[in-house]
């Protein structure tokens, strides 16, 4: 058969943090010639599935990733050869099968996810079609709006800031290419209120600024003077989302935390609750992700009946895109919406699982990258087919952020006017 799997080959390479990951190779019958590359978390929540690390402190700290290319190349590569690539039912069964545990541990999820992508990009071409159009239909035609993560703090920077990621969100432009430019600007003017006030501009792991601010308080303050100044209003052209990625300064992943990079220091839910809503009333804020830490299902119940009416609540270290976890989300009202990562969970078919359990149920679902990227963009076309309507990819700057939103440019013209764009 045209389309059966000829060859798989998997290769070490390095992610935008300059750690180890994989690429893999796929080539069909017919010649159709392949490859897929894995990205990888940094706030990463404990369920997620298993990344595996040779833990070799010979190379790479520990980080190389030889076993799970050896596994790419020695069990899973014969086990799928001669499959059908454009049965991906099939294939993530058996790779999930040949792997054989919750958490794929055995192969790693670097390493099965890397061919399940694979397979996706290798069937789509096979048939000359673009991995959004062979994904999600012939209809898909919704280009997600770009949450753009322009002040990074927490974990993916060196600063004062304890929430993670502070987004700024096109809700008011016209088409995505728009949204963008909108976005983009923004950037660059809050590069000059930083650079004015004296404070740094170099970048975090997703590209945004990471500047040393008084309070977290103040990096929504100046996102906002950034807005009115590159002349759009705040609330109406672009809003605010953020990620507080609370797990990473909960001192017990559930009801403590402690605000350390700012030296705020000790708060407990009810507290972040409180300071979410004095926010919520003072600022443009429609989406909120992991306000409480991953084990804090009380403290995100609370938090979604007092806001879910108004903000999207996104649960991402608590639902790691696993239709278990999702599914208690649904039946306690722990959020209304799941941030979606193709790694948490490793193959792409319960990737997508996990997007339908959100849309059947009235949840949103927003498809994001990891804090360690390539330049794969195979991101922004699952996002296009899934149709979610929002992806977060980082900055304007890092060229394995700009893949994404540049890739969705190329994708609104092929559409030629026949796509759609908005917030909700
Ligand atoms: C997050 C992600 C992506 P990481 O917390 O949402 O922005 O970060 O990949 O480090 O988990
Ligand atoms: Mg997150």
């Amino acid at each position: 058969m045209k389309t059966s799997i000829k060859n798989i080959k998997a290769l070490e390479i390095l992610d935008s943090r300059g750690n180890p990951t994989l690429r893999v190779f796929m080539e069909l019958e017919d010649g159709t010639k392949v490859k897929s590359s894995v990205p990888s978390g940094a706030s990463t929540g404990e369920y997620e599935a298993y990344e595996l690390r040779d833990g070799d402190k010979n190379r790479y700290n520990g980080k190389g990733v030889l076993r799970a290319v050896e596994n790419v190349n020695e069990i899973i590569a014969p086990a799928l050869k001669g499959m059908d690539a454009t049965n991906q039912l099939k294939i993530d069964k058996t790779l999930i099968e040949l792997d054989g545990t919750k958490n794929k541990s055995k192969l790693g999820a670097n390493a099965i996810l890397g061919v399940s992508m694979a397979a996706v990009r290798a069937a789509a071409a096979s048939h000359n079609l673009e991995i959004y159009q062979y994904l999600g239909g012939s209809e898909a035609n919704r280009i997600p709006v770009p949450c753009m993560n322009i002040l990074n703090g927490g974990e993916h920077a060196d600063n004062s800031v304890d929430f993670q990621e502070f987004m700024a969100v096109p809700i008011g432009a016209p088409s995505f290419k728009e949204g963008l430019r909108y976005v983009a600007e923004t950037f660059h003017t809050l590069k000059n209120i930083l650079k004015n006030k004296g404070l740094a501009t170099s970048v975090g792991d997703e590209g945004g600024f990471a500047p040393n601010l008084k309070s977290n308080e103040e990096a929504i303050e100046i996102i906002i003077e950034a807005i009115e100044k590159a002349g759009y209003k705040p609330g109406e052209d672009i809003a605010i989302a953020i990620d507080s990625a609370a797990t990473s300064f909960s001192v017990n992943k559930k009801d403590k935390y402690n605000l350390k990079w700012s030296g705020i220091g000790e708060m407990n839910s009810d507290d972040l609750i409180n300071l979410a809503g004095e926010w919520l009333k003072k600022y443009p804020i429609v989406l909120w992700e992991d306000p409480l830490a991953e084990e804090d299902w009380e403290g995100f119940k609370k938090f979604t009946a007092e806001f879910g009416d108004k903000i999207e609540v996104v649960g991402d270290d608590i639902f790691v895109t696993n239709t278990e976890f999702i599914s208690r989300g649904i039946k306690e009202h722990t959020a209304n919406a799941s941030l979606i990562k193709l790694n948490q969970i490793g193959t792409v078919t319960e990737t997508i699982e996990a997007v339908r359990l959100c849309l059947e149920h009235g949840w949103r679902a927003f498809i994001s990258h990891r804090s360690g990227e390539t330049c794969d963009d195979f991101l922004a076309d699952f996002a296009v087919a899934m149709g979610t309507g929002h992806l977060k990819s980082g900055s304007a700057s890092r060229s394995e952020r700009l893949a994404k939103y540049n890739r969705l440019l190329e994708i609104e013209d092929e559409l030629k006017g026949n796509s759609k764009y908005y917030w909700k």
